[in-house]
């Protein structure tokens, strides 16, 4: 295997490894939060900013969709570290003009890391690369628009195209998009949901009939039991934190499960309250259930037969409210405690002890996010949460239910939206009122487009945001695919690892963020999100624009629309000159969206219906809520193995590396470490700090490599082990996937680790598999 130096330094030959920190938050953490504010904002354009975000009249934060307390309640700084973060990322003052894109050829940018592309600063002007060109050269938008549009007219049929969405795209943009494709004739829209929270989508529609949580923030703070399962709010929802505190000061207890110890589970320190400032905060979680990876499913089935035995469960609920109970409860009778303790990596006493807890509470609820959603066995595990809340009458009534915490900050808003591979009940209403034909086939989803692309079935790729290349499994395999692309286009605030990967042709076009100011033809512009509580309300950007060339997505979408299909009679100027207009159609066929204008209008914004929560209807075939008997699968680790899972650092945001560190796992200066536990490493007879490879093993007998990471002893379940994602993904084939959701399952990949061989440099080869060498770009 081929050893590459890296361009730049990685910063991982200065690799440190301190005591984790045992808990979250606190005044380092807004120290931590405002320094790269004020490193690419500057002090004025930071308190300016900072002061607008998640405020009445301000922009909603583009870190994650953890919901804000009600108007009235909001703090002055209503914002935490990470979304300080986000915010500087898109804020900065670094600018990428065409001048640099003459400076560094793509051959140069694709061995640059993910760090250092998104260090560069914000895109200015359209980017195309033309088929043999080594640099991307500017074009005007017309061109630009012209380009895609000619291409997609060209195709044989619009199924050869994809349209792929993540999670930050407004409501009004992702409205038009999928508008757009089904207008096109596809409905090839994958999207980051697909990568995500896909698996908790088809669970609970199966299970209540709506793919979505069933708790406002208010739930959270009247709960009188928090299940936090496979979830890190410390770092990725850190605002969850003092709404976990908040619960806490009201009498909740709190269950944390989870492999990892982290950080903010288990204690937090408040910066907004002076008490948190100083000492070590509040213990959060009262009950910590070290699970295995992948031990879920059968926690789950544990706590529903010990409910069962004790007969704690809501019996009025079950027979009023749902099907299905005869059979779960026969089904349990048999399940096998053995495999529950293999499974769970607890003991017996541990399962009581929290099963009482269940038993005791009057108010439950479960929250969990990617450690649940990424894994073969998610949709049943999800599915088992859900028995488990039902046995209880835990779904429909104050202080409970089922809370999926969603991702990106619009990622729950651009489903509703009608992004989505399959087809929204209501997509026959909008094509009747505007004329044109719902297309007929199911569209692909993200694993899908990627084997179309390989197999040159979608030869163009258009990506409305996110960064497709890193964010995929099968790194090696997801290249090649968009590589064969006859086109590929990503609509972008940051240079990322996708720019590098371009297809015959490739454009990059530059976009508004959401911080910005939105100026079209009828005056100032604002959008409207959802958040993971299914609250939805308007974000006005106030920032001037990175650069005068910027386009918002709302004109990206009208404009390709227009290019697209000139003979279109959808307005679609109409609705790049005033959002209004995208509303107006939203509201007459979105079930909810009822008055939107008005609604949005005044600030506070409104919650969506959800039957299930509101009024404890439930929209299955069955007219009521499903237990669904899920099989227990204990997942055999090989002998000398390990269950690896991928996390996120507290210095990124999913593809987006905002800095080197990792302060409460207690990494500094580097990523490529592997967290294995220490008893593990002395059975495997590895040292502490050795540098190794990451084998992955598949039952088709093939491997996949990942290169040059450093082993950390970490307090992590027996058995398991952790990295970062997106260095690992080269690990995961594309066939590696979770049942029903199709989710790539890059939580759970059975590994071995091999030291090393020894060369000059150190910890800074790039990622490749086992069929190839090439390099997946230093991380
Ligand atoms: N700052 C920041 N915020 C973010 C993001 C970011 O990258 N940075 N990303 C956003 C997005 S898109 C998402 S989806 C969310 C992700 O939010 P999280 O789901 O919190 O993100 P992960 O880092 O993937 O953490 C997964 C957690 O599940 C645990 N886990 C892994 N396997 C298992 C298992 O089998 N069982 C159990 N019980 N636990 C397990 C891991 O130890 C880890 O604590 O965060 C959003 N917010
Ligand atoms: N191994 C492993 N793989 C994973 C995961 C994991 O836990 N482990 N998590 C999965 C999850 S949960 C998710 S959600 C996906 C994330 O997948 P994506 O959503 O595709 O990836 P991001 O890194 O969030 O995208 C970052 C890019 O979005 C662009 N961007 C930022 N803001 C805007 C904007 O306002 N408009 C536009 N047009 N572009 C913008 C910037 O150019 C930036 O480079 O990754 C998935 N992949
Ligand atoms: S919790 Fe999420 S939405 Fe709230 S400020 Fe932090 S990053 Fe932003
Ligand atoms: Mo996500």
């Amino acid at each position: 295997m081929v050893r590459k130096a890296p361009r730049e330094d990685t910063g991982d030959e200065n690799l440190t490894v301190r005591r984790p920190e045992r808990s979250a938050a606190g005044v380092g953490g807004v120290i931590h939060g405002l320094a790269p504010g004020l490193a690419q904002m500057g002090v004025r354009r930071s308190a300016r900013t900072l002061l607008k975000l998640n405020q009445v009249g301000g922009f909603d934060c583009p870190g994650c969709a953890w919901p804000e307390p009600a108007p009235g309640k909001r703090h002055h700084a209503e914002f935490c570290e990470n979304g300080a973060k986000a915010v500087a990322e898109e804020a900065t003052l670094r600018r990428v003009t065409a001048e640099f894109f003459a400076a560094h050829p793509v051959s140069e940018l694709s061995e640059r890391s993910d760090h250092w592309l998104g260090q560069q600063g914000r895109l200015t002007t359209p980017m195309v690369l033309r088929p043999g060109s080594t640099h991307y050269a500017p074009i005007s938008w017309d061109d630009a628009f012209e380009l895609v549009g000619s291409t997609l007219r060209g195709l044989d049929s619009p199924d050869q195209a994809a349209f792929y969405t993540s999670g930050r795209t407004s409501n009004e943009a992702a409205f038009l998009y999928q508008l757009f494709a089904r207008a096109y004739g596809t409905n090839n829209l994958p999207d980051c949901s697909n990568m995500c929270h896909e698996s908790s989508g088809v669970a609970l529609t199966e299970t209540i009939g709506i793919g979505k949580g069933s708790v406002t923030l208010d739930d959270i703070h009247r709960a009188s039991l928090l299940v936090v399962v496979g979830q890190n709010p410390g770092t990725n929802h850190p605002r969850m934190l003092t709404a976990l505190e908040t619960a806490k000061r009201n009498g909740a207890k709190i269950i944390a499960v989870n492999p990892l110890p982290e950080a903010g589970l288990l204690r937090f320190r408040n910066p907004q309250r002076p008490s948190g400032v100083i000492g070590d905060g509040t213990a959060l979680a009262d009950r910590y259930l070290q699970i295995r990876v992948g031990g879920d499913l059968a926690l789950f089935q544990a706590f529903a037969s010990l409910l069962l035995e004790w007969g704690a469960i809501d019996k009025s609920f079950v027979d009023t409210y749902t099907s299905g109970f005869a059979a779960y409860r026969a089904d349990l009778e048999d399940l096998d405690w053995a495999d529950v303790l293999t499974a769970t990596g607890l003991s017996r006493e541990e399962i009581v002890e929290a099963a009482r807890m269940l038993a005791m509470s009057d108010a439950t609820i479960v929250c969990w996010a990617m450690g649940l959603t990424q894994r073969r066995d998610s949709v049943p595990a999800i599915r088992e949460i859900s028995n488990v809340q039902l046995l209880r009458g835990m779904v429909g009534k104050p202080g409970a239910g089922l809370c999926p915490v969603r991702g990106h900050s619009n990622v729950q808003g651009d489903r509703t939206m009608g992004v989505w591979h399959e087809t929204p009940k209501w997509l026959p209403a909008l094509a009747s009122r505007l004329d044109f034909e719902v297309p007929a086939r199911r569209g692909y989803d993200t694993v899908e487009t990627i084997r179309a692309m390989r197999e040159g079935a979608v030869r163009v790729f258009f990506g409305l945001g996110g960064n497709f290349a890193a964010a995929t499994p099968d790194t090696e395999v997801t290249r090649a695919a968009l590589a064969a692309c006859e086109l590929t286009v990503h609509v972008s605030t940051k240079l990322n690892r996708s720019h590098t990967v371009p297809g015959r042709t490739a454009l990059i076009l530059p976009c508004l963020g959401r911080t910005e100011r939105d100026a079209q033809r009828s005056g100032d512009q604002f959008v409207t999100v959802e958040d993971s509580m299914s609250a939805v309300h308007a974000s006005h950007g106030t920032l001037r624009p990175a650069s005068e060339h910027l386009l918002s997505e709302v004109a990206i979408v009208s404009r390709l629309a227009r290019a697209t299909l000139p003979g279109s009679t959808i307005p679609w100027a109409a609705y790049e000159d005033d959002y209004r207009a995208i509303r107006e159609q939203i509201a007459a066929v979105v079930p909810g969206f009822g008055d939107y204008e008005a609604r949005v209008a005044t600030g506070a914004g409104f919650t969506l219906p959800h039957p299930p929560r509101d009024r404890r209807q439930f929209p299955t075939a069955s007219g009521h809520a499903n237990f669904v008997v899920n099989r227990l699968e204990v997942t055999e680790i090989p002998a000398g193995r390990l269950l690896l899972q991928t996390v996120r650092s507290h210095d990124q945001y999913n593809t987006t590396i905002y800095g080197l560190d990792d302060r409460y796992r207690g990494i500094h200066n580097g990523r490529r470490v592997v967290f294995v536990n220490p008893d593990d490493l002395a059975a495997l007879g590895i040292d502490d700090g050795t540098l190794v490879d990451i084998v992955s093993e598949w039952t088709d007998g093939s491997e996949r490599r990942a290169t040059g990471f450093r082993v950390v002893g970490y307090p992590s379940a027996r058995g398991c082990a952790a990295t970062y994602f997106p260095e690992a993904n080269v690990l995961v084939p594309l066939e590696s996937t979770a049942e029903r959701s199709n989710t790539p399952a890059s939580k759970s990949i059975i590994v071995r680790l091999e030291p090393a061989p020894v060369g000059p440099v150190v910890g800074s080869a790039s990622s490749s598999s086992s069929a190839t060498s090439t390099p997946a770009g230093p991380a």
